[in-house]
């Protein structure tokens, strides 16, 4: 019997869903960084075996109180896989404040498909806190599966795999058994470079800028290397960013470039030749039309 399915994977940001994902699919395929917020595009992670096929949704953090039009579209997104999944798996950590996941508590309890409650992150925890979450939560979703991992060091993660597999209905093949993501070379290629600017920039600049891919050409080097040549463009919301992107004679995007371009090697498995362009578009986050052209979906 071949069994496959939609697997969507939710909860607050910053709990380790990206990590969650890409331990379950064996790849790296989300962007995973310290601060909140670092996944705003679903992303799908396809695995498929002999008998099976599980389609994972890597989708961005709920966030309660959404300030700009691009987190309420975050949020749109979210909410749309509660309604297209075989199975949802809610990712929570401990310290995160109680009530988030109890407001969704009447959705979660009336659906039709498994719900997998996942408490990740116990590496930092002790077996009690670890048992008493477990407990609190079972009075309030009696009808959830529960796991506790660690996906940052794989623990349990094989026996939440199994679980699911087990718990996927009999379909089809949905996607060709190589196919390993729904997404392409120069969304990937973004990612890396928006990963780099979350981690290199402080406060505010990694929430304001949005990077796209201008152009990507594959070539050879004069001694017949293959060299992929990308060109993309930062987008920072307001004026006074760009000189903070830039930095004193140019050495911050300098920096970008460098870390960046090393990822990109490494993923794309080819000597890369980067070039970043920094540009104004004011407001894009509360923008419908640069929103659309960013490629979030309303
Ligand atoms: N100690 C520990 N840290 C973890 C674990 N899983 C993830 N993390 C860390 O938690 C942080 C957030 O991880 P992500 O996977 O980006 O979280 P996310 O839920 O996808 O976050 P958003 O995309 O912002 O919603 C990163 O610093 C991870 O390394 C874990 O099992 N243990
Ligand atoms: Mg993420």
């Amino acid at each position: 019997m071949f069994k496959s399915g939609f697997v969507n994977i939710i909860g607050k940001p910053n709990v380790g869903k990206s990590t969650l994902m890409n331990a379950l699919v064996g790849e790296k395929m989300s962007i995973i960084t310290p601060k909140p917020q670092t996944t705003r595009h679903r992303i799908l992670g396809i695995l498929s075996g002999e008998n099976f096929q599980l389609i994972f949704s890597d989708t961005p953090g709920f966030i309660d109180n959404p300030a700009y039009r691009m987190q309420k579209t975050m949020n749109s997104s979210v909410r749309g896989s509660f309604e297209d999944a075989d199975l949802l798996v809610w990712v929570s950590e401990f310290s995160e404040p109680d009530n988030s996941l109890e407001a969704l508590h009447e959705s979660l309890n009336t659906l039709e498909i498994p719900l997998v409650l996942v408490l990740n992150k116990i590496d930092l925890l002790t077996r009690d806190e670890i048992l008493g979450w477990i407990e609190r939560k079972r009075n309030i979703f009696p009808n959830a599966h529960f796991f506790a991992v660690s996906a940052l060091r794989q623990t349990q993660t094989e026996d939440l795999l199994t679980f699911i597999k087990e718990n996927l209905p009999e379909g089809p093949e949905y996607y060709p058994a190589d196919q390993l993501t729904d997404r392409n070379e120069r969304f990937f290629v973004a990612e890396i470079i928006r990963e780099k600017i979350l981690l290199q920039y402080k406060q505010e600049i990694p929430y304001s800028v949005e990077v796209r891919v201008e152009s990507f050409k594959e070539d050879v080097t004069t001694s017949g290397k293959p060299i992929v040549m990308i060109q993309a463009t930062i987008f920072a919301s307001r004026k006074s960013q760009k000189p903070i992107l830039i930095g004193r004679g140019g050495s911050s995007l300098k920096a970008l470039g460098e870390a960046s371009r090393m990822d990109i090697e490494k993923f794309l498995a080819s000597k890369v030749y980067l070039e970043l362009f920094v540009k104004i578009r004011e407001n894009w986050r509360d923008d419908e039309h640069s929103l659309k052209q960013f490629g979030y979906e309303g």
